[in-house]
């Protein structure tokens, strides 16, 4: 199968962590969506990245819709735990996390737009998604190191992508000052081969 994103995307990175954590081997397709000779259109009517390509069966696109088929084709090393409960946790975390990761990736995008046509309050209201996300993610994590149970799940490679992308995009964002928590968090969970594999570059 073949995974079109850009070197960049958090939502990319979160399949990727995820078909490397479960060994499924994948061909990988960069591809950056706003660039002019961008052929993920073709692929996703929405334009975004990651799609991704099965070699028998439909185009995928959106990480989520994506990470749950990947869940049903290979049984290797389960991400999103069969118990309701647990799984609707971890359903729950990956949105907040995608959540924030979403709000900060609209303000990065609305900073390169040009100065006068920029929306000051419009990025504030992001700014507040990020702040107030960050906040839920930490009480969510607590004194745990995981997110949910004591094994690694979509939980916790969706936060773990968010905290990466906010350290890529916005270093001055000093979220391990505020959350200890997290910091911890992500120092173990980054330091696992597929994330190390996977960190963004520019
Ligand atoms: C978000 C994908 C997305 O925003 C998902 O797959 O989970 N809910 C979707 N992709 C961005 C790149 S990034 O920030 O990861 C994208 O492709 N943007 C291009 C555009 O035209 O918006």
């Amino acid at each position: 199968m073949k995974l079109i994103t850009s070197p960049t995307s958090p939502f990319g990175r979160k399949v990727r962590v995820v078909l490397l954590e479960k060994k499924i081997p994948f061909e990988l397709v960069l591809d950056i969506p706003w660039n002019a000779d961008t052929q993920v259109g073709n692929y996703n009517p929405l334009g975004k990245v990651p799609v991704l390509v099965p070699k028998d069966g439909e185009t995928l696109f959106d990480s989520r819709v994506i990470v749950e088929y990947l869940e049903h084709v290979s049984p290797v090393g389960h991400l999103i735990p069969q118990d309701p409960t647990s799984r609707i946790r971890v359903r729950k975390i990956e949105a907040l996390a995608d959540g924030i990761t979403d709000a900060a990736a609209l303000i990065f995008v609305e900073f390169k737009r040009p100065e006068a046509q920029q929306s000051r309050d419009w990025m504030l209201r992001q700014q507040t998604k990020v702040f107030k996300g960050l906040e839920a993610l930490s009480e969510a994590l607590g004194e745990g190191t995981l997110f949910v149970g004591n094994k690694l799940t979509l939980a916790d490679i969706a936060a773990a992508c968010c905290l990466g992308y906010l350290d890529f995009r916005f270093p001055d964002i000093k979220w391990r000052d505020t959350h200890a928590n997290l910091a911890a968090f992500h120092e173990k969970v980054g330091s696992r081969p597929s994330f190390k594999e996977t960190v963004p570059v520019a």
